[in-house]
């Protein structure tokens, strides 16, 4: 090994200096993990979780990313961050120590903890930025694989803006299709699910992923053994290689210590799947954790002696350096310099950013101390919890808050001249926060579909009855039409255009990229729009019946559902998810888990038409939105005759306005979706007997009533029924809860509010099963009759 530069280099002098660019910037990252950890264990920081050890190959990979690609990944990716110039060590910083100014921490606005990284691909008004020419990361979650889902959309747009001639013309989306979304994952979480349907999804349709998988031998203390047949990720995709007959994948494998080797396997895998549209694995090998998983433990518990020793020895930084030498790039003593500037580099900006993350939170507690010691030299016995606010080490919003929360107890019923001062602090500071921690669930864009302009249906002599299929068939074929970003896909929408016919002759019509078959996989078709959405496209994603959304729920929840709040306004995915349900046969057929969709989905709008011509006017208004939204269409509403509005393709729906159904005095029965034609079968027995029923369709559950219409009606009735077909304790006491605390409804009850709903197990198979394990016209003639029965037994006497 020589330690001195020859005088004829083995590297060209342009090579040496990127060589040395490169390892400067590893030294760089390395020394921001070392300080990072130790911020944890100060108590500066909560958690730290670090890329220390996957340095090199990070590198290589930022080498071959350009601009318009895309990114999907996880928390080891900060080199490759730095090296992209989508991060710098400052944001690095402010997002470990949960900076809420955007600027400080761009990727989460301190939402997320360190290691979670997205670029802004939204300006602050929300409309997309020209992505084309920025380098795009998809804004990282936790739950280990679920950025595969993802990774799948965002590649396969390269491959509809290929291949549609029509989609050329969105030169800030995408250059014809030229770019190439770049997946990373841990060898652990190659054992989970959907990395294996996301490979196999990118391998059939053959889009331009190149996914590395940064294989450090463990997934926390468990070793490969316990995670991979064979131990090797790469060993046994190998069947998904491509050859000369069958299309597949390009498989490689490179050493996480060896950077030359690093360099020419990725500017190989780069071309094939730039140029060619070949999905590509680089299994990079032989990876080290210096500092173990995270700041939560030690790794010296689980790995052996040999293996640390190993570690130590094959250190991608140290390897480096010792090719560096080698190649005669450089000299120790520069190494030494460059290592040594690094070192305070991560230092300085370290102390910058905390300097920075303190400052806005003390600003705010200047405020209150001068408060506080106003206080205290009128009462004196405040002068404890002004001496909790001053003696903060570590400055904490929260400390503040409950100071002053805590000030304003003591002096409930005793005066005090700052009083009034000390509450509007409290107030300014929860409004802050709000802002701080709590904006950006939905849309705050003039596109949010709050704010889509209603566009009443028109209807004339000429207006035709058709099937409840074609209604839709007409809109989707009009949304189609208008707007080539559009596009349809899941099993069985293309050929035969859905299994209901709601897409029948529109691939024929549209071709095979806009309406579209993909395999039976609903958390990768999920994962499919959302990376589509968020390339700019606008998908309608279905999944075939609301029972399989299960195998998607994760995706929509952990993902979609947050992905405006976790980027605080940074980056959307406006991907509309088409379903249908609550009516068919049998336990996973005729599901209607309203409950858990509520519980786990906010953040997407989710809607519940009661017929085709109410979903078409969703879809029109979400079509014109920047909202993620859930449309659940009545599976037995297919057949049924409806009127087709002239003005099909433009009609729009407003989202959180029920519509009374029936007017009535007696009672308000509040319902949705298939159950609104149960309960109006119902009520006509009810009226017979003398029973004025109200009936309101809530159309939309998220957003729920916006304008509190249903509360009139309880106002006038005076009782309550809240009926659907989810388990007791669903979606009935979601809408009971929005009702008697959010609309105040309570105060205007004379009897007990009720629920109807379905049985406590799943509907059991046949129509009997149906009957008697989802609510019946029969059982909501029943149970309003009890109810008017408690009221007055000489009106209603018992039967
Ligand atoms: C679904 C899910 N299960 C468990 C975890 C907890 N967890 C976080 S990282 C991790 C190990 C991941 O190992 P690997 O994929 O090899 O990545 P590495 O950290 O080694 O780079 C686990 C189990 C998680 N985040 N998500
Ligand atoms: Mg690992």
């Amino acid at each position: 090994m020589s330690s001195t530069k020859t005088d004829f280099p083995m590297v060209s002098a342009k090579k040496s200096v990127e060589v040395l660019a490169d390892y400067k910037l590893a030294c760089e990252s390395r020394e921001a993990s070392l300080v990072g950890r130790k911020e944890v264990f100060m108590g500066k920081a909560k958690f730290g979780i670090f890329g220390d050890g996957k340095e090199v190959a990070q590198l290589a990979m930022a080498k071959v990313f350009r601009n318009g690609d895309h990114r999907a990944g996880y928390y080891r990716d900060q080199t490759f961050m730095l090296a992209i110039g989508e991060m710098n060590l400052h944001h690095y910083f402010a997002q470990l120590y949960a900076h809420t100014d955007v600027k400080a921490d761009p990727a989460s606005a301190g939402r997320l903890m360190n290691g979670h990284f997205a670029t802004r691909m939204l300006d602050e008004n929300g409309a997309l930025k020209n992505i084309a020419q920025l380098k795009n990361s998809s804004a990282d979650i936790s739950p280990t694989a679920a950025q595969m889902p993802r990774l799948v959309g965002l590649a396969y747009a390269s491959k509809l803006f290929r291949n549609n001639p029509e989609l050329h013309q969105f030169s800030e989306l995408s250059t014809k299709g030229n770019e190439i979304a770049f997946g990373t994952i841990g060898n652990a979480s190659t054992s989970e699910g959907m990395f294996f349907e996301a490979i196999n999804a990118a391998g059939v349709l053959q889009v331009p992923m190149l996914i590395s998988v940064w294989d450090d031998d463990y997934g926390i203390s468990v070793p490969k053994e316990y995670q991979t047949t064979k131990g090797s990720i790469s060993k046994i995709l190998a069947g998904f290689q491509r050859d000369k007959n069958d299309k597949g994948f390009e498989i490689f494998t490179a050493r996480g210590w060896d950077y030359e080797e690093l360099c020419k396997v990725y500017a190989k895998a780069e071309k094939v799947c730039r140029e060619e549209h070949v999905p590509v694995i680089v299994h990079v090998l032989e990876m080290t954790q210096p500092q173990g998983h995270s700041t939560s433990g030690s790794h010296e518990r689980y790995k052996s002696k040999e293996r640390l020793a190993w570690e130590v020895q094959f250190d991608c930084i140290r390897k480096m350096r010792e090719w560096i030498l080698d190649q005669a790039i450089s000299t120790v003593d520069e190494l030494e310099e460059l290592e040594k500037n690094a070192k305070a580099y991560a230092k300085k900006t370290k102390d910058q950013s905390w300097k920075a993350f303190t400052e806005g939170i003390q600003a705010d507690q200047h405020a209150l101390v001068k408060l506080l010691e106003q206080a205290v030299a009128e009462h004196a016995e405040l002068k404890e919890t002004l001496d909790i606010v001053n003696k903060t080490i570590n400055p904490a919003r929260h400390d503040a808050m409950k100071a002053a929360k805590g000030a304003l107890r003591f002096l409930i019923g005793k005066s005090c001249s700052v009083k009034d001062q000390l509450a509007e602090w409290v107030k300014t500071v929860t409004s802050e926060s709000a802002d701080r921690y709590s904006s950006h669930l939905y849309s705050q864009s003039e596109w949010s579909a709050l704010k889509v302009k209603v566009t009443p249906a028109v209807y004339s002599d000429n207006s035709m009855l058709v099937d409840g299929r074609e209604v839709l068939r007409a809109c989707f074929a009009e949304a189609l039409q208008r707007d080539p970003k559009v596009l349809a896909f899941g099993e069985d929408v293309g050929k035969i255009g859905d299994v209901n016919q709601g897409f029948a002759g529109l691939q024929e019509k549209f071709g095979e990229l806009r309406v579209t078959d993909t395999g039976i996989r609903e958390c990768t078709i999920v994962g499919q729009g959302i990376g589509l959405a968020l390339r700019g496209l606008r998908p309608i994603a279905e999944v075939q019946y609301l029972d399989y959304l299960l195998y998607a729920i994760q995706i929509l929840s952990d993902d979609l559902a947050n992905l405006q709040y976790r980027t605080k306004g940074g980056q959307k995915a406006p991907l509309i998810i088409r379903t249908r349900g609550h009516r068919l046969e049998g336990v996973w057929h005729a599901g209607s888990p309203m409950g858990m969709i509520l519980n786990s989905l906010r953040g997407i709008f989710v809607l519940v038409p009661r017929n085709m011509v109410q979903a078409a006017g969703f879809y029109n208004t979400l079509l014109r939105s920047d909202d993620p939204a859930l449309v659940i269409e009545c599976l037995n509403g297919y057949r049924l005759k409806e009127k087709l509005p002239d003005n099909i393709g433009e009609f729009s729906l407003p989202l959180g306005h029920p519509e009374i159904l029936k007017e009535g005095s007696d009672v308000t029965i509040v319902t949705y979706g298939s159950m609104c034609r149960v309960v109006m079968e119902g009520v006509r027995e009810l009226e017979e007997k003398g029973i004025s029923c109200e009936v309101i369709d809530v159309q939309t559950l998220l957003p729920f009533d916006i304008h509190h219409t249903i509360v009139e009606s309880l106002k006038k009735t005076n009782r309550i029924v809240f009926a659907d077909e989810d388990v007791p304790g669903g979606a009935t006491a979601f809408m009971m809860q929005q009702v008697l605390e959010i609309q105040k409804g309570y105060q205007y009850l004379d009897s007990a509010p009720i629920t109807i709903t379905g049985k406590e197990h799943r509907p059991a198979y046949g129509s009997d099963g149906d009957y008697f394990s989802k609510p019946n016209p029969e059982e909501i003639f029943d149970r309003v009759y009890q109810l008017m029965n408690e009221v007055s037994d000489q009106r209603f006497p018992n039967y």
